[in-house]
């Protein structure tokens, strides 16, 4: 009797303590999640029922797993773990919402392809193609905006006004200027699922918009405020861009309380950009097509200088990341095209998984269809096979004085994501010796 009466009465103290400690980490969850994630409304999977939405089903769990422990010691998580509890504690909460993912790119490095994976996710994502392409039309003719920290500054406003379904920004970059908020001129809109599918599609009688079709269908000029409205009704967004220099100037964006953003930082071989920008902007790199032939380049001309820029700014922007600082905190993913192009499906999926949407069985399945260069029932195994020798051409079309220009002022660059340098000719071209250094990044 006297143990019963015991038991019960420990059962109280502890309801006791339990209800103080929910009540202080009550409040500082209000305060997280205050900062965090004002105005939205979760959706599933935390809006059960008898859910209010103030994280207390978070809280509650939080609690459960930490009386679980033996000792029940709280001050024993190092600052550290506890930071992380925290994190994780509003991450939960917020999860239910939508996600806002950057795939952040240069030219030639397989963005477009790797922008499909969730341009296909399905009817919950509104992706965009590339919007700042009007944004850096406009300006870098503009000589006045041609600074590099203003440009920055607005690339990151439209994206942020863009991430909230607000085209009014971009809008006045779009040339010539959308009337009533309407234009034909929306670059490359026919790569935007979204923009190009009811209701957004608004069909066309008159052949005098052929040229504003998109890939299935004829559409009429593209209004911008019923783009919005859609937009406004998908849960997830993605954009992709290979305008922004800088990840740190993205800072402000990613800090949003009203977001949930998610970088995707896509990166690849120097060498094989440059190859790949030879062939592609053929005219543009007439001067190291001409040096190539000299066999020498001269290193302190300003398209060596410009290259070297380049990589410096992915570099850096990587560093940022992977330094895993606090506003970057589980938000940034760094990957190399190289993997993506060995393993399409199993990156894929881990780009998901990161970004905390599911993974649509139409995105998978646009993903086989197009990693697959044969019919062959072969499948996962030739894919990786071709898509991986499709990524190594480069290693026969670049000349290798090119080659090792690019090591040399890429060096830094391609030594953080594990691209192996060549000495000579004879190993650039050896297709049994691997470029690719096996590395992880967190
Ligand atoms: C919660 O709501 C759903 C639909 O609104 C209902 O089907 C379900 O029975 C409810 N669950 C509980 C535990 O009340
Ligand atoms: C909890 O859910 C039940 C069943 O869905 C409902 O009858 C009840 O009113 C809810 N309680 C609160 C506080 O929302
Ligand atoms: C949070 O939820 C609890 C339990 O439903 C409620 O008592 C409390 O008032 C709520 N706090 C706020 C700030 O809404
Ligand atoms: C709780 O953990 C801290 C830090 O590990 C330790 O110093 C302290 O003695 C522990 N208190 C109890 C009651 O175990
Ligand atoms: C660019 O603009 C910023 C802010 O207006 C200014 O501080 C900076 O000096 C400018 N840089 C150049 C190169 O003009
Ligand atoms: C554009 O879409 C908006 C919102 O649906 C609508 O109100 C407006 O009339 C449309 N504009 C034109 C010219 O159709
Ligand atoms: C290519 O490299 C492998 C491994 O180093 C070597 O065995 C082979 O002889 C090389 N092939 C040529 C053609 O140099
Ligand atoms: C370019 C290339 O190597 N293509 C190969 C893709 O895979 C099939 C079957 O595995 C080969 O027959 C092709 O040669």
């Amino acid at each position: 009797m006297k143990t019963k009466y015991a038991i019960v009465f420990i059962c109280i103290v502890a309801l006791v303590i339990i209800e103080k400690e929910s009540n202080i980490l009550s409040r500082v969850s209000d305060k997280l999640i205050q900062r965090q994630i004002p105005q939205q409304t979760p959706q599933t999977p935390l809006d059960y029922n008898n859910t209010t939405h103030n994280g207390s089903l978070a809280m509650l769990k939080m609690l459960l797993s930490k009386l679980t422990g033996t000792t029940g010691n709280y001050s024993s998580l190092s600052e550290e773990e506890e930071e992380e509890e925290l994190d994780g504690l509003s991450t939960y909460s917020y999860s239910a919402g939508r996600k806002h993912i950057l795939l952040l790119a240069s030219t030639r490095t397989g963005s477009s392809f790797v922008g499909e994976f969730f341009n296909q996710q399905g009817e919950n994502m509104f992706y965009l193609f590339e919007p700042l392409w009007h944004v850096e039309r406009m300006l870098t003719t503009a000589s006045e905006a041609n600074n590099g920290t203003v440009l920055a500054g607005i690339y990151r406003d439209v994206l942020q006004a863009l991430f909230l379904c607000d085209f009014s920004p971009l809008e006045k970059f779009i040339s010539p200027p959308p009337e009533d908020h309407i234009t034909p001129a929306l670059f490359r809109r026919e790569s935007s699922i979204s923009l190009c599918e009811e209701p957004v599609c608004s069909p066309v009688i008159k052949e005098v918009f052929e040229r504003y079709h998109c890939k299935t269908r004829r559409c009429g000029p593209l209004n911008l405020t019923l783009a919005s409205e859609y937009c406004l009704s998908k849960q997830h967004h993605a954009i992709k861009t290979v305008r922004v220099r800088l990840l740190d100037t993205l800072q402000p964006l990613v800090e949003d309380p009203r977001l949930d953003v998610r970088v995707i930082q896509l990166v690849r071989d120097p060498r094989a950009i440059l190859a790949s920008r030879m062939v592609a902007f053929s005219s543009k790199y007439q001067t190291w097509k001409t040096w190539a032939q000299d066999g020498q380049v001269p290193e302190d001309d300003e398209e060596v200088k410009r290259l070297k820029g380049n990589c410096d700014n992915i570099r850096v922007s990587a560093e940022v990341g992977l330094s895993r600082p606090r506003w970057l905190r589980r938000r940034y993913m760094l990957v190399r095209y190289e993997d993506i192009a060995r393993f399409p499906m199993q990156k894929a999926e881990e780009m998901y998984r990161f970004t905390g949407i599911p993974f649509s069985p139409q995105a998978k399945e646009w993903i086989l269809r197009n990693t697959q260069t044969t019919q062959e029932a072969r499948g996962i195994y030739s894919t990786q096979k071709n898509s991986s020798e499709q990524a190594e051409k480069w290693r026969y079309n670049i000349p290798f004085t090119l080659a090792q220009v690019v090591q040399k002022v890429c060096g830094p660059t391609m030594k953080l994501f594990g691209y192996r340098f060549v000495d000579d000719e004879k190993t650039l071209t050896n297709k049994s010796i691997s470029l690719l250094e096996e590395k992880l990044f967190h």
